[in-house]
């Protein structure tokens, strides 16, 4: 899992990332082009690394990345980096700071909202025009149904783009939709937008989120105050726990976003425990056993056999493996099983 965090300039991109990742800027990487694997906050491995003791507790990851800022023009007239715009496309989401601190009002919200997805629009739009532009200059096209389809799809794809709406917004089959993956869309991705608050506008920050959130439809919208946050993040737990107390933040920007992160893409975790190793492992939701094991290694996902499951909820209630067999809920599942949220799975694998 991959997101960028994106913006314009001095919205506090990089204090987000800060305050996500707990770090100045990745090694190596100068400002704006930080990229950085943080650990997914998970109390789960860490409840289950008390009871096991492995010798390694293992959290989720996903990879954070601190883009160059995004002006208007930028996309549609390439002025952007090549760089930039391939650690764009790549993205799985996107994370879209919105400055609301040196007297920024709700209107500038809204208008640095519109700007970015105005660009992000403008940005595909040039690229469906080329491809489409590419196809008709081939040859021998009246026999080629699959280029006859892409064509249709992708004029499908710019009317609406050219109605000024995003791709995640357009109704696709299954196979259109795959069909449009290599294309990597920027409008077509999820993004989560973080309102970034001073001190002063706490207070009205909540309510600010709301009214954007009925501008923003389909996009989740939270606020914090990046500075507070990346202060927060660079602090020991005893010294967090006051800061946080000081200034009324219940749960820091890191964990609210994570988990929001997880939502939109439609994630979830399952685990795994022993004395070596306690493990988080992201996946899709709707995926099957087989699948889940195929995420530990490709191996143990053909020569799958079945998986011992129980619930994180159970093993905790229960204490043990042994009680767990005992109490009957810990189970065999097939390769079709639909793995849960918190489900702890060992896999049996042939030879
Ligand atoms: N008051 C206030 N200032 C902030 C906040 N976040 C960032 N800033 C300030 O805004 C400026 C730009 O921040 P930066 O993170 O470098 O923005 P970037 O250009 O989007 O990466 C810096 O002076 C920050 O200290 C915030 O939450 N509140
Ligand atoms: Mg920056």
């Amino acid at each position: 899992m991959y997101i960028s965090v994106i913006g314009h300039g001095r919205s506090g991109k990089t204090t987000l990332f800060k305050a996500l990742s707990g770090v100045e800027s990745a090694q190596g990487y100068s400002e704006g082009d930080s990229i950085i694997s943080i650990d997914v906050p998970d109390e789960r491995v860490e409840e289950l690394t008390k009871i096991f003791k492995p010798k390694k507790s293992t959290y989720a990851r996903i990879e954070l990345a601190d883009t160059v800022a995004i002006e208007e023009g930028n996309l549609k007239d390439s002025t952007i980096s090549a760089k930039t715009l391939q650690k764009m496309r790549t993205s799985d989401a996107f994370i879209l700071t919105l400055k609301y601190f040196d007297g920024a009002v709700f209107e500038d919200l809204e208008k640095d909202f519109h700007g970015i997805v105005s660009e992000f629009i403008l940005a595909d739009m040039v690229q469906i025009e080329n491809r489409l532009e590419r196809i008709k200059k081939q040859g021998g096209k009246k026999e080629n149904t699959a280029l006859l389809q892409e064509e249709a799809l992708l004029a499908q794809c710019l009317a609406h783009v050219n109605d000024g709406r995003v791709l995640s917004t357009l109704d696709l089959s299954d196979s259109d939709g795959k069909a449009l993956r290599g294309f990597r869309f920027l409008s077509q991705k999820p993004m989560m937008i973080v309102v970034n608050c001073s001190e002063e506008n706490m207070g009205q920050a909540a309510s600010m989120s709301e009214r954007l959130a009925h501008t923003a439809t389909g996009y989740p919208v939270i606020y914090a105050c990046a500075r507070l946050e990346s202060e927060l993040a660079m602090m020991g737990a005893d010294e967090q726990e006051t800061f946080m107390a000081e200034f009324a933040i219940e749960e820091s920007i890191r964990g609210r976003l994570i988990r929001l992160a997880f939502e939109t893409l439609g994630l979830i975790s399952f685990l795994t425990v022993g004395d070596d190793e306690c493990r988080a492992w992201p996946i899709r939701k709707g995926m099957s056993a087989q699948e889940a094991a195929g995420a530990i290694h490709s191996d143990l996902a053909a020569r799958f056999i079945r998986a011992e499951t129980m619930s994180y909820g159970d093993f905790m209630k229960h204490g043990s493996i042994a009680e767990c067999k005992k109490a009957g809920v810990w189970r065999l599942e097939g390769k079709t099983y639909i793995v849960q949220d918190g489900d702890i799975l060992s896999v049996r694998a042939g030879n």
